[in-house]
């Protein structure tokens, strides 16, 4: 098969998954009256703005891979994505990185107000694992419910989030660096894909390729975040870029310079297409999305 043909065929299997988590998100936002309206539309506000769905991709993908169909991992897909957002809707806060753009919208305190945006992520946080425990598959429940609160508890999403807007010297290092991406960023990519593994009932060995595969793609993404962070186009980004060093953050770039920076995404992403193979044709995807985030523009 030609790259064309193979890359025509990604990007349409992207566009289909997309569709199929955009409907499962807007099924999840059919309130009812209990809740406040303007509540609501602050939720919808940031969800809804355009977004990649990296994670809910991967659990999607993580899923198919194991030889599984996607219908019983979208509840997953949708929670996983549910809780980046609250993420989103935090970091933006003025009390951590005051933000007013994010996913080419104003901030969801700038659209609405403080006070909303912190209920907004409350209750996004929360609901997503009344979204896990009502629909998950009972083989996956008990694993899906207590990795996902541990990807996003104080070990990790909250922790690395700590670090990060604490950081001590022990975390001026490339090590001390990678630790908070780790948990900040690389926590929440590891688990969609274990969650997906989990839901497509994988064998010990195509769970350990997940693993490799989320570590990899974890911090390669953030090395990515640090460079578009440099070099990116602000409009494409939909958020403002130039902030970290600005801020005087330590990032790859900073550490290592660009050139081996891109050389240690490359690495990685290398690595994590290794572990794809583990599954053979059907790990195909998984391959190709890694390939998307190395060469991502926004
Ligand atoms: C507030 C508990 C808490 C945690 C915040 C999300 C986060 C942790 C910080 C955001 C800062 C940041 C730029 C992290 C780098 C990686 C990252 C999470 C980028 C945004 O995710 P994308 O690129 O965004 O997947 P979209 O909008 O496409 O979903």
């Amino acid at each position: 098969m030609s790259a064309d043909f193979e890359a025509a065929r990604f990007q349409e299997h992207l566009r289909s998954l997309r569709q199929r988590i955009e409907a499962q998100l807007a099924g999840c936002t059919e309130y009812g009256p209990e809740v406040p309206a303007r509540l609501a539309a602050a939720i919808r506000h940031s969800l809804f703005a355009p977004a990649k769905r990296l994670r809910p991709l991967l659990v999607l993908m993580a899923c198919e891979a194991c030889g599984y169909g996607i219908e019983a991992a979208l509840p997953a897909a949708a929670a996983v994505e549910f809780i980046h957002t609250y993420s989103l809707i935090h970091d933006d806060l003025p009390a951590m990185d005051d933000d007013e753009l994010r996913r080419g919208r104003p901030t969801c305190h700038v659209a609405f107000d403080e006070a909303t945006a912190i209920l907004a992520g409350d209750a996004m946080l929360a609901q997503a694992f009344e979204i896990v425990a009502a629909n998950c598959p009972a083989w996956a429940l008990q694993s899906c419910l207590q990795e996902l609160a541990r990807a996003a508890g104080p070990g990790n999403l909250v922790g690395g989030q700590y670090d990060d807007l604490n950081p001590t010297e022990l975390e001026q290092s490339l090590a001390g660096l990678e630790r908070i991406h780790r948990r900040k960023t690389g926590a929440l990519i590891k688990v969609s894909l274990r969650m997906g593994g989990a839901i497509g009932q994988a064998s010990a060995t195509q769970l350990a390729a997940l693993e490799r595969y989320g570590d990899c793609l974890g911090l390669a993404f953030q090395i990515v975040d640090d460079l578009l962070d440099l070099r990116g186009d602000e409009s494409k980004m939909g958020k403002k870029t130039g902030k970290d060093s600005e801020a005087g953050k330590l990032t790859y770039p900073g550490l290592l310079g660009e050139a081996a920076s891109q050389q240690r995404a490359a690495d990685l992403i290398a690595e994590a297409r290794q572990a794809a193979g583990t599954f053979g044709e059907r790990g195909a995807y998984l391959e190709a999305l890694a390939r998307y985030v190395l060469e991502r523009n926004h």
